[in-house]
């Protein structure tokens, strides 16, 4: 039996997970799902029905994750220590895989559902503050940063870049132009090229 059970549909942000597997180098046993068939052992897993949801049969016993950052985080921890950030590196890693996690996908998918903050008192009580402040912040780091931790590709990239890749793609984010280097750099891996790459430009 492989070591993961990976919970997948290619229309979905399990490709995301799909890329971190393939950066880790491990290969998982695809479980596939349909939207209107989804089996008991994802719910049983995850509750939420959410994918990617993995489970790791561990020689400790199995252990579930569900949400994208988490997944490539803890893929990096078991499986890819050089994707894990140095002590130095921590600090971007962090904080910019949490901003991803939080603040952009929260302004990307509000703003795709049609709600914004619409005065500066929303805007202090909305995490995101507003769309234009989260991506202008994000596009300012990658202004100055090849990657999220500076030179060097981390797991961390694996989730950001996805978003900024997603963003771009779909139109979901402006086309800033340190954006669309980020993007470029990391579309060169092989890794993207087989889980995200896959997927056709609209
Ligand atoms: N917070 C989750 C979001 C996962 C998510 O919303 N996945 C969607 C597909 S992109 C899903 O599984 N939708 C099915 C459903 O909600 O029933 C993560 O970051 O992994």
């Amino acid at each position: 039996m492989a070591s993961y059970t990976f919970f997948f549909n290619p229309m979905s942000r399990a490709l995301i997970a799909q890329w971190a597997f393939a950066e880790a180098g491990v290969e998982p046993g695809i479980a596939l799902v349909e939207w209107d068939n989804k089996p008991v052992a994802l719910l049983d897993a995850n509750p939420m029905g959410k994918l990617p949801t993995i489970i790791h049969h561990a020689a400790f016993g199995d252990r579930v994750v569900s949400e994208c950052p988490a997944i490539c985080h803890y893929l990096a921890e078991m499986e890819a220590p050089e994707l894990l950030p140095r002590p130095e590196e921590k600090a971007d890693y962090f904080r910019w895989l949490l901003f991803a996690a939080g603040p952009v996908e929260a302004a990307v998918t509000n703003r795709a559902m049609g709600w914004e903050p619409k005065d500066a008192k929303q805007e202090m009580t909305t995490g995101f503050g507003s769309f234009d402040r989260t991506i202008d912040t994000l596009a300012r780091h990658f202004a100055d940063h090849d990657h999220v931790c500076g030179d060097r590709f981390t797991m961390a990239d694996v989730y950001v870049g996805s978003q900024v890749d997603w963003g771009l793609r779909f139109g979901s984010m402006p086309a800033l132009d340190s954006l669309k280097a980020y993007q470029a750099r990391i579309q060169q891996r092989p890794a993207y090229k087989a889980s995200l790459g896959a997927i056709p430009e609209s």
